[in-house]
């Protein structure tokens, strides 16, 4: 009956996370899926989101709303626009709570290409695998734009103003806020300020995917993009993502915003987003959102709570210093300090397949095929043997 069903090679990075599992050598490091280790190697959930959990406890939860838990919705806004957001009060903010980022993209998506049919698409040449995968599952037909300069290990900025200079109105145009994954290199202020005259004046549609807010400056400045989009009353999707800095992974914590024109219009978009949350799933999973507003709700827990994600994010930071510190002893003629200038939690290292390849198999030290190496992973026990190693395969 299903011997006709196409078989699935499975998703790269999940794939890769399997092989190292399977690997028997006992010094083996993975640092290639995108997730936030503490210095012993250990996943932490930070103490906010620990007092929130307790608070909440074990008992039954009812069905959420289609579109999420209300108190929950309101505090991502903040979190996102800035609290005193004018635009919060003009009720024309239309805020879903989904399943995580990835639910966030898919029902954006699928709401584009649904009420919007004509649009192409665009992702940042690279971009996060998924990206394309959850826009073509939408149905999207999903272009690249220029984005990351191998040379330089920094963005093609002159060809990436020329090639949105170059799209018809209404196109999408994914970008990330902060913390690009899988490159870690992220727009200054000012060529934000620039992209985003090209988008007003080009009429396009920006849709900021935003799943590592906290780990590049702080909560504010990583929301530059998306508040300056705000404020130039720009057709606005925004997708967030609690996985990371909240710890809330397995619990599919995330939201969905978009900036309608006006109050009426914004009922519209949220009575659509409904239909199809109730066609889909019918309601997002309750413990997280509750988790997540309880943290955000309190002012006290919200300090605490960013106080602990800038730890992650120093922390990131000190492995990055590491690496660059080893690596320029090491190599003196070779330039590395775009490991200190990259930001979040990933870093193109500019290794070669072939040399990732030898990574993996002389020094069992795991990197995605594209060199991408998440920074998070790295830890006072484990930087040593990666950033030696990395120096040894850089030689050849
Ligand atoms: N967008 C980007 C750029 C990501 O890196 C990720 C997760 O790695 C997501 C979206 C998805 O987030 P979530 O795990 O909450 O679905
Ligand atoms: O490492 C990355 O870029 C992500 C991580 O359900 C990830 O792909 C893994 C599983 C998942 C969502 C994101």
């Amino acid at each position: 009956m299903y011997q006709h069903v196409q078989h699935y090679a499975g998703d790269p990075i999940l794939s890769l996370v399997e092989t190292f599992q399977n690997d028997p050598r006992p010094n083996k490091i993975s640092l290639a899926i995108g997730i936030y280790f503490d210095n012993n190697g250990k996943m932490p959930l930070p103490n906010s989101v620990l007092t929130a959990e307790k608070q909440i406890g074990f008992g039954v939860k009812s069905y959420l709303p289609m579109e999420g838990h209300a108190g929950f919705r309101t505090e991502v806004a903040k979190l996102i626009l800035g609290a005193d957001n004018p635009v919060l009060t003009e009720n024309r903010v239309v805020v879903v709570q989904t399943l995580g980022g990835s639910g966030a993209l898919k029902l954006g998506a699928e709401f584009i290409h649904r009420w919007l049919p004509q649009t192409k698409m665009y992702v940042s040449d690279p971009t996060w695998d998924n990206h394309r995968g959850i826009f073509e599952g939408a149905g999207f037909e999903v272009g690249s734009y220029p984005y990351y300069d191998a040379n330089t290990i920094g963005v093609r900025f002159t060809q990436m103003c020329a090639f949105f200079n170059t799209l018809p109105e209404n196109t999408v145009v994914l970008l990330h806020p902060c913390c690009h994954n899988p490159t870690g290199v992220d727009l200054s202020p000012e060529q934000w300020d620039t992209i985003l005259q090209i988008v007003a004046e080009r009429k396009l549609i920006p849709f900021m995917d935003m799943a590592y807010q906290g780990f590049g400056g702080d909560f504010d400045s990583d929301a530059y993009a998306i508040r300056k989009a705000v404020a130039m009353n720009l057709p606005l999707f925004a997708s967030c993502s609690f996985s990371k800095n909240m710890s809330q992974y397995g619990q599919r914590v995330g939201a969905l915003l978009v900036l309608a024109p006006n109050a009426a219009e914004a009922e519209l978009v949220l009575g659509q987003m409904k239909l199809n949350v109730r066609h889909i799933y019918s309601s997002p999973p309750a413990q997280g959102g509750l988790i997540a507003y309880y943290v955000l709700s309190n002012k006290e827990l919200l300090i605490q709570w960013q106080t602990e994600v800038y730890e992650m994010r120093d922390r990131i930071r000190q492995m990055r210093q590491k690496l660059y510190d080893v690596l320029s002893r090491r190599l003196p003629e070779k330039d590395f300090s775009y490991f200190i200038k990259q930001r979040g939690m990933f870093s193109y290292t500019g290794l070669t397949v072939a040399q990732v390849q030898r990574l993996r198999d002389e020094f069992a030290i795991y990197l995605l095929d594209s060199g991408r190496l998440c920074v998070a992973g790295l830890n006072d026990g484990n930087i040593d043997a990666v950033a030696d190693a990395m120096a040894a395969v850089f030689k050849t």
